[in-house]
Order: C-alpha cells, then sequence, then structure tokens
C-alpha cells in the first residue's frame, strides 16, 4: 500500500477569529490535497486548533469568559469560515481533545524516562503574544543594552522571565540537524527559508529548550504527568499534534502509513519552531532521518500596505466579509477569493492585499476571460447544436485547431510540474493561458460567421474543441476553485469523478451528451459595496 500524502496547516490560535492570513494556509493546503487526490493518491489532510496558554488564557479572560467556553466559541468560527471557503479537510485536531492531550502526555512520560529532559532553572525574557522564551545570547548584546529588548520576531517589548522548568537539549542536536538540513535541500522551502534556516544554524542555538510552563504562571495547558507544578509548553504541545493524530504513540500501523508529513504549510513567522524545534524534538523521540517531515513550506506575508496583517497590529481583513459582502451577489464567491489567493503572490513571497487587485482579477481573469470563454461556448453548443456536444471535425477541416489543441494538451503537464513544486501561481498562470488562447481562437474563427455560410462540419468541430478545452480546463482548476469546477462540469453534462489522467488527454466528450443549463459562472453586475477594511486605521 502506498505511503498516504500527509499534508499539515498550522494550528491557529484560538484568541482572535481567523483572518486572510489564516485562510491563506489553509486554502493553499487544501488546494495541493485536491491536486493529489485529484492524480487518484490518497491523501490526509490535518488541520486544528491551538488553544492553550497564556495568550489564549489571558483573550479569554479578557472576553470574561472561561478559556474553553471561549476557545469552543472562536473554533466554531474557524470551522464556520473552512466550510465557506470548501476546505476539504480530512481531520480537525483541537488541542483541548482528550485523544490529544492523552498523547503528549505520553510522549512527555517517554521523554522523561529515556532520560532525555533535564530539570533547571535559567533567565532570559518572554514574548507573550508569540509564546517564546528568548535567551540573553539569542538577543545579543545590542538589543539588551536599551533597557527592555524586543522581540527578534515580532518586534514587541519582551517581559524578562525566569524559568523554572524541564529542558530538551538543543545545542548537542545542531550537528545533527545542520547535517540534516545541507543534506535535504527539501526540508525547508522555499530556498530563501531554507538557506535562512542554513546561517541559522552556523551561529550556535541556545544550549536547551525549556518545554514546560510553570503552572503558577500559566495554568491553561496540559499538565506535565511527572511534574504536576508544570504544564506542557505550548509550542510543543502544538507541534506534537502532527504525530498525535496519526497515531503517535499508540497506533504505529496507522503512523507509518500517514508519517512522515509530506508537506508542512506554514507561514515564515513559525518557521524557527518548525525547522528547528521541531525535528530536534523528533530527533529525541528517537524518529531517524528518513522520519523527519519532508518538507517545511513556509509561505510568505500579506500585508496592508507595508505591514503584516496581524491580530494584535489590528489590520486585519475578515475572509468571511470579503466573500460574504465585497463579493456578495458572485455565485462563487469563495472561489473568487481563493483564485485571488493562490494566484496573485508567488507561494513563498510577500504580497499587498488590497480590494482593488481583488476586483482586478476578478474582472479580467474570471469574468472576461473564463467565464466568458465557458458561456459563449455553451450559447453557441445550445444554438447551433441542439444543445448537445458535437462530433469532431472531419481530418484536413481542422488545421488551424491545432495549436490550441496542443496547447490544451500540453496542459495537464505544465500544472503538474508547478504543482510538484508547490508553485500554484504557476499553475493557474498555464491554465489562464490557455483560457486566453481559446477566446482568441473563438475571435479568429468566428463561429456565427459559419454557422451563417452553413459550415456546419466545420462549424461543429470548433464547438467540438472548445468544449474539450472547458473539460481541460475544468479538471486542472478543480483544486484551485472546486465550486467553479463542479459548476464547469455540469454545464459540459459531465457527471462522472475528475481525474488528472483525464486532462491529458483529447475527446473525453461524447459527441451527443446533453450539456447543462449554463449560468454565467462571474457574473458583472455590482458585487457588494462594503469596505473590507472596518478594522484598519
Ligand atoms: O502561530 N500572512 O498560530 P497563529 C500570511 N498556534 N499568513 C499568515 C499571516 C499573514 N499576514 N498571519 C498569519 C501560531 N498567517 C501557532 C502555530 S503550529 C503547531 C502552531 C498564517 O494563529 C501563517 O500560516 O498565529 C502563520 O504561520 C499562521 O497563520 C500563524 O497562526
Amino acid at each position: 500500500m502506498p505511503k498516504t500524502i500527509y499534508l499539515t496547516t498550522p494550528l491557529y490560535y484560538v484568541n482572535a477569529a481567523p483572518h486572510i492570513g489564516h485562510s491563506y494556509t489553509e486554502v493553499a493546503a487544501d488546494c495541493l490535497a485536491r491536486y493529489r487526490r485529484l492524480k487518484g493518491e490518497p491523501v490526509f489532510l490535518l488541520t486544528g486548533t491551538d488553544e492553550h496558554g497564556q495568550k489564549i488564557a489571558q483573550a479569554a479572560e479578557a472576553a470574561g469568559e472561561a478559556p474553553q467556553a471561549f476557545a469552543d466559541r472562536v473554533v466554531s468560527q474557524f470551522l464556520g469560515l473552512w466550510k465557506t471557503l470548501h476546505i476539504a479537510y480530512d481531520d480537525f485536531i483541537r488541542t483541548t481533545e482528550a485523544r490529544h492531550i492523552q498523547a503528549v502526555q505520553a510522549i512527555l512520560a517517554k521523554l522523561h524516562a529515556e532520560g532525555s529532559l533535564t530539570r533547571a532553572a535559567y533567565q532570559g525574557w518572554y514574548c507573550t503574544p508569540d509564546e517564546t522564551f528568548w535567551t540573553e545570547a539569542e538577543l545579543g548584546a545590542d538589543a539588551l543594552r536599551g533597557g527592555r529588548p524586543i522581540c527578534p520576531a515580532c518586534r514587541r517589548p519582551l517581559e524578562p522571565a525566569k524559568e523554572e522548568g524541564w529542558y530538551l537539549k538543543l545545542r548537542a542536536a545542531q550537528p545533527w540537524l545542520k547535517a540534516f538540513v545541507k543534506d535535504h535541500p527539501d526540508f525547508v522551502r522555499p530556498q530563501s527559508r531554507h538557506n535562512e534556516m542554513s546561517s541559522l544554524l552556523e551561529q550556535p542555538l541556545p544550549e536547551y529548550l525549556c518545554i514546560t510552563r510553570p503552572k503558577s504562571r500559566v495554568s491553561w495547558g496540559i499538565e506535565v504527568p511527572f511534574s504536576p507544578d508544570h504544564v506542557v509548553y505550548v509550542w510543543v504541545d502544538a507541534l506534537l499534534n502532527y504525530i498525535t493524530v496519526p497515531g503517535y504513540p499508540g497506533d504505529p500501523g496507522r503512523f507509518a502509513n500517514l508519517w512522515p508529513a509530506d508537506v508542512h504549510f506554514i507561514g515564515k513567522d513559525i518557521l524557527r519552531h518548525h525547522a528547528v524545534y521541531w525535528p530536534i524534538l523528533l530527533h529525541a523521540l528517537g524518529m531517524s532521518d528518513e522520519q523527519m517531515p519532508r518538507t517545511i513550506f513556509a509561505h510568505g506575508w500579506w500585508k496592508i500596505g507595508e505591514q503584516k496583517m496581524s491580530k494584535s497590529l489590528g489590520n486585519i481583513v475578515d475572509p468571511s466579509v470579503v466573500v460574504g459582502q465585497l463579493l456578495k451577489g458572485q455565485p462563487h464567491a469563495a472561489d473568487a477569493y481563493r483564485y485571488f489567493l493562490l494566484r496573485e503572490i508567488p507561494f513563498g513571497q510577500d504580497g499587498t492585499f488590497s480590494e482593488e487587485a481583488l476586483m482586478k482579477r476578478l474582472e479580467s481573469d474570471l469574468a472576461n476571460d473564463l467565464g466568458n470563454l465557458v458561456n459563449r461556448a455553451c450559447s453557441m453548443i445550445e444554438r447551433y447544436s441542439e444543445g448537445r456536444i458535437p462530433p469532431e471535425a472531419p481530418v484536413g477541416c481542422a488545421v488551424d485547431d491545432e495549436p490550441l489543441r496542443q496547447a490544451a494538451l500540453g496542459l495537464a503537464g505544465a500544472v503538474e510540474q508547478a504543482m510538484d513544486q508547490v508553485e500554484f501561481s504557476t499553475a493557474l498562470e498555464a491554465v489562464m493561458r490557455v483560457v486566453t488562447q481559446a477566446n482568441q481562437y473563438v475571435e479568429a474563427v468566428a463561429p456565427w460567421k459559419l454557422a451563417k455560410a452553413q459550415e456546419t462540419a466545420r462549424l461543429h468541430g470548433v464547438l467540438h474543441v472548445l468544449a474539450e478545452v472547458i473539460r481541460i480546463v475544468a479538471i486542472l482548476l478543480s483544486p484551485f476553485m472546486p465550486s467553479v469546477a463542479d459548476a464547469m462540469w455540469r454545464q459540459l453534462g459531465c457527471r462522472g469523478e475528475r481525474r488528472l489522467a483525464d486532462a491529458a488527454r483529447w475527446g473525453g466528450l461524447a459527441p451527443g451528451q446533453a450539456i447543462g443549463p449554463h449560468p454565467v459562472l462571474f457574473p458583472r453586475e455590482s458585487p457588494g459595496t462594503t469596505s473590507i477594511f472596518p478594522r484598519s486605521s
């Protein structure tokens, strides 16, 4: 049995409602999962929420609620948004679930029993929003000169902290990790992040990672089984989800089928946790090099102007407002939003979110190009072929179809190549290039003139070519825009499952097949007028 493709997203904190940044990682992971399923591979997509720690406890307190009740409320917003955005995950883990808590405690007990943990105290600085402890060595002398240092990751002020707790050796594992990263160019992607990790590993890591928090300071967490005065550090708790859900340590059979993760999708803000702490933790659990995650893909940031969009900066855009209000009136609003996220910026780079950019993509790529192609092709099949897929043109009657036919036939390969590199925008660009070419083909052959001249065989041949191109495009767009692909499929009168292999073949449509009703995919009437920046300054 082939190993299941195992893809993960971060577990998002439930201190506030999801924003565009969270939806970006989620849509990207869902898109790759759908693509691999389209290829016929077994896939397991895991997502969920990170619910413990000081940050959540403080947010709950500010809202006047108990942490669990507060988490339950925010989780329902995440679940609602994932449904709206067509996220087809296979499991959703909440770190407050018993299945996770028990497995985390078993893992901690194992590390303790094997002598991998040391009890000690040391002094440093704590970033509460990031839940990250920084040693003075990591901050450097310059940062400490001006009094209260700021967090190197998020640039917010740090609190002095002395941690008495349980520690995992970091520096002792550094030579192994350094060699591992060097030997595995795909371990961290894109290349710029790989370089960042390699240079980080040139400097000595802190000697230890404190993996517990004193209950006296943070009570909202998983109790450490052998040290009841402590809870598990929220980052260790959350990272472990990637192995607790696949069945570690209780279900070795299931674990062997899922682990290692094929891609951990994350944003670049949490690269250090994933590319340093996580492999060292797995290494401490006795996992071999072959059992390390295959790829940690750290994508870029969505910004508003020059600033990262973030809950604490208060400049967030709520995706449900974008989909429900700004794109109101669009039957495929969620898909238009998914398309924008994946097409607008190369995966891995930063980008700026703006209402204008979103509307431009909707109008030009989706309404004018894709929607127009599908609509005009279906309307002409209705008018000139009694609403049925016409037969192919007789040999010799269709020389000028060849460039479009070849471009459409080469598309699956181009998409496959891009998706193997997790380059969503390159894949979409390739598909949209063929859509543009098909529209140009319609203009050039002018089927309405063929109808007037009663060149029926040629006319039918042209419409057949267009229908085939649309079939291929529908298959290849389905990971990106699942509801649009379903609609295109129905409009062509197709019923069966879509499979990637069928996009590389010509002639998938049966002549005579009745097409379905074909409402416009992206209507041009004015969408909602609500601003999507309710909370920006
Ligand atoms: O870090 N642009 O959770 P979190 C793009 N609980 N992506 C963004 C973004 C932006 N402006 N802002 C957030 C945590 N993200 C931990 C993770 S995993 C074991 C624990 C996305 O709620 C991006 O994926 O702060 C980023 O890494 C993640 O949300 C952080 O979510």
